[in-house]
């Protein structure tokens, strides 16, 4: 088998690239599609459940799908810097992007609202961090400003290559299951995934057919589908920071799962567009909930994502038990980041370790009180 190479070099026939672009890559793509195995049963759900875990790539998030295609196409475009504001994870993959192209990153991320390993991240890979007195809607406004005046681009996602890059995974889902599955199901935040999820999708299904109509010629496999179909796209906010739930522009987010604590979403009208093509539809979940579901992945099926990432198969477990998924289904959650990147979460929420002798005595009976 061929040395997996990264998803532009993969999917390069369908990514705004040219044989002589400068790829800037880290391997990432190519994440595993696990089907869970006890919770379906547990949750009285007939169908098939699959997690699209995004934390296994190189910087612990799906972010390095967007990152590897804006940065190689700023440094294609003689970019020296790049720059984002972020609620963590953009910062963590524009870091480590920017080191491996050899230019400078500047990252803005709000004050004490972001989680550690994040912060790890940023600060190892060299980017000059920018910890502001605001929130990430703040951020985003300003480095829309700051990257219109200087000489720096801005790869959040309104940096239509983000976009293309994201879009990828709906490739790969199709790639292991054959076909397109029935829901998709993913957090949302700034909603730039849920957009790039349903592009992929869209890509997809072309046919070039009177029937099909949907790429308007755009698509690169005229007359060979990969999909006969599209999923219905189900994007879950958290309560306390839901502006497609309220309709608009939330001022002050509030959420346990900070990656997605953002009020003012760029991708509002192509992500109501994913939504309403596919039949699908936006719901909330409280952080309890939130973490719940995160806590149940954890020690139901061995896969630690991060709490924001849980809000998919919170969601979808809400809506299960409202009797809004068809039995029988197939189901993929993206599971957007790893666990590692928020251990202060996972910590307050769990059992906390036994302190004991290192006596043979104690621990016995320790574990004798556990069997
Ligand atoms: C783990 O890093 O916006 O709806 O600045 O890190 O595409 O914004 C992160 C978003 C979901 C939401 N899950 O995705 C950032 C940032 C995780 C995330 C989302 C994010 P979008």
């Amino acid at each position: 088998m061929a040395h997996y190479q990264g998803l532009i070099h993969r999917y390069r026939d369908r990514l705004p690239v040219s044989d002589t672009t400068p790829v800037i890559s880290l391997n990432e793509g190519n994440t595993p599609l696990i089907a869970l195995q006890r919770l379906p049963a547990q949750l009285g759900f007939s169908g098939r459940i699959f997690a699209k875990f995004e934390g296994l790539n190189p910087t612990g998030s799906f972010k390095d799908r967007g990152m590897t295609m804006a940065v190689t196409k700023a440094v294609e475009a003689g970019s020296r810097a790049i720059i984002c504001a972020s609620t963590g994870n953009t910062s963590a993959a524009a870091a480590a992007y920017a080191a491996r192209a050899g230019i400078a990153s500047f990252v803005l991320i709000p004050d004490g609202k972001i989680a550690l390993g994040k912060l790890a991240q940023a600060m190892m890979h060299g980017a000059v961090v920018l910890q502001i007195q605001g929130n990430f809607d703040d951020g985003m406004r300003l480095v829309q400003e700051i990257s219109a005046e200087l000489p720096i681009a801005l790869v959040n996602s309104v940096n239509p290559y983000r976009l293309q890059g994201q879009k990828t995974i709906a490739f790969e889902v199709i790639d292991a299951l054959g076909d397109a599955p029935d829901y998709h199901v993913l957090p949302v935040g700034n909603a730039g995934n849920i957009s790039a999820h349903w592009m992929g999708y869209s890509e997809s299904v072309c046919q070039q057919t009177a029937a099909c109509g949907l790429c308007k010629g755009q698509c690169p496999y005229h007359g060979k589908p990969l999909a006969t179909r599209r999923p219905v796209m189900l994007g879950y906010q958290a309560a306390g920071s839901a502006p497609f739930l309220r309709g608009g522009p939330v001022r002050n987010p509030e959420t346990v799962a900070t990656a997605i604590r953002i009020g003012n979403p760029m991708s509002w009208d192509l992500a109501w567009a994913a939504v309403k093509e596919s039949g699908g539809w936006f719901d909330e979940c409280t952080d309890a909930e939130i973490l719940e579901a995160q806590a149940l992945l954890a020690r139901t099926e061995g896969v630690f994502c991060e709490p924001s990432s849980a809000t998919s198969l919170a969601g979808f477990i809400k809506d299960l038990r409202q009797g809004k998924i068809k039995p029988g289904a197939t189901v993929v959650a993206t599971l957007t980041g790893h666990g590692l990147k928020d251990p202060d979460t996972a910590i307050a929420q769990s059992p906390q370790p036994h302190r004991v002798a290192a006596e043979r005595g104690a621990i016995g009976e320790l574990i004798q009180r556990h069997l």
